[in-house]
């Protein structure tokens, strides 16, 4: 623990620096294409459109950062033809060195996905939506990609329009041909949502929805929690304690946010919400640290997107630095004998200590730029992409992908 001048231990470096070198996280290929709202989108010229300038894209972060050297890909986005696009995701991985991450099925574009996919009244579309599960799982075993990540946008926007709980049914129904197809190194990710797109009910809202579908399905299959999909209030922090405690806990998608679904760049609003997840996590002993997969999800609508990137990567290190730093054995002393200003205090002496000189240090040692952000300015990237991809992207200004 710092000293009460703030002073940072010889030790405490060591301690960051172990952290550090066990923290990797995943990057999302839709941060790097043109994205807006409902309302509108604006282009950057600088946004990836194809496939390929989102794998040059992230390997700039990797060679960056150093730490983010799998891309999470979104099948219809990113394999639009599906299966028949594995051998060329296969060649990109090895032109830029980036691995392919989780893989995110689409329920929620097509439109015979209007009143759901999986949780569909229709036999036939809940077939096609299974079907799609199944072409993911396939495509993540091909690219050796431990997790399909699921998000079920499904629900509905007025009571009594559809039956709750027979949508359950269909649910666990597909879920579980989904898990059964799942190779011997595969998971399936269960993600949860309250609302949007839909505004009455939503199929898989919270995390004990989420749980128990994750259980019922099997045990290859864990529970996903992104920090932008809760009710304003809800502690994050908690899910994420009791998510451990039940070995349940598959990964994050992490973003930050003000209101809703936000995706604005992580502890941007509330860095110290992450420092608590974090805290969750490095006081856990039962749980194997390779098992939570740490994954960013935004969309970066104004910031530039590889700046936002590379921006968001260490700003999870500083914060995860900064977990680190929490002195566990004093903590629970005091949290045994109830000194609650003394162990808020010790709490929070390590999110207020500057861990980012140790976080620098540690960068140096490992051959990476101090400061990744400034190195991605002074390395010309984006003014170079821009001007490649300016006219090309002025043209076409279409959806995340
Ligand atoms: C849904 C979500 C989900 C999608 C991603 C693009 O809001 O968080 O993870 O796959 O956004
Ligand atoms: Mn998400
Ligand atoms: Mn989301």
């Amino acid at each position: 623990m710092p000293d009460l001048n703030g002073a940072v231990t010889e030790q405490d470096q060591q301690r960051v620096w172990a952290a550090l070198d066990k923290f990797r996280i995943e990057i999302p290929s839709w941060g790097f294409a043109n994205t807006g709202t409902r309302f509108g989108k604006f282009s950057q010229p600088a946004a990836a459109s194809t496939i390929e300038e989102k794998f040059a894209d992230a390997a700039q972060v990797n060679a960056l950062t150093g730490v983010s050297s799998t891309m999470a890909l979104h099948v219809l986005w990113d394999l639009p033809s599906g299966k028949s696009d594995i051998p060329k995701i296969q060649q990109l991985e090895r032109t830029y060195g980036i691995r392919s991450g989780s893989i995110n099925p689409n329920l929620f574009q097509d439109q015979e996905y209007k009143y759901g996919s999986i949780c569909n009244p229709s036999a036939e579309i809940r077939g096609n939506a299974l079907s799609h599960l199944l072409d993911s799982v396939e495509i993540g075993r091909a690219l050796n990609s431990r997790d399909v990540s699921m998000w079920v946008s499904d629900g509905s926007n007025y009571p009594g329009t559809q039956s709750i709980r027979r949508r359950i049914e269909y649910m666990e129904e597909v879920l579980a041909a989904t898990h059964a197809a799942l190779g011997p190194d595969q998971r399936m990710l269960v993600e949860y949502k309250p609302f949007e797109p839909a505004f009455y009910h939503t199929d898989i809202a919270d995390w004990g929805m989420a749980l128990e579908l994750a259980r019922r399905a099997g045990p290859k299959a864990k529970v996903l929690v992104d920090t932008g999909h809760h009710l304003q209030g809800t502690n994050i922090e908690q899910i994420v304690a009791w998510l451990l405690h039940l070995n349940a806990l598959g990964g994050f998608h992490f973003n930050d946010r003000k209101f809703a679904d936000d995706d604005l760049t992580l502890g941007s609003i509330d860095p110290y919400q992450v420092f608590r997840i974090f805290h969750e996590i490095l006081s856990d002993t039962t749980t194997n640290f390779n098992d939570i997969a740490f994954m960013i999800d935004q969309s970066h609508n104004l910031k530039g997107k590889v700046e936002a990137m590379v921006q968001t990567v260490a700003t999870a290190q500083e914060l995860y630095a900064k977990a680190a730093l929490v002195d566990h054995a004093k903590l629970a002393e005091l949290q045994k004998s109830c000194s609650l200003v003394e162990a808020e205090e010790t709490f929070r002496e390590a999110f207020w200590t500057d861990v980012r000189p140790i976080v620098r240090a540690w960068r140096q040692s490992h051959n990476l730029p101090a400061n990744p952000l400034t190195a991605l300015a002074e390395s010309g990237y984006v003014e170079k992409i821009s001007q490649e991809r300016s006219a090309k992207n002025a043209a076409s200004v279409s959806s995340y992908a």
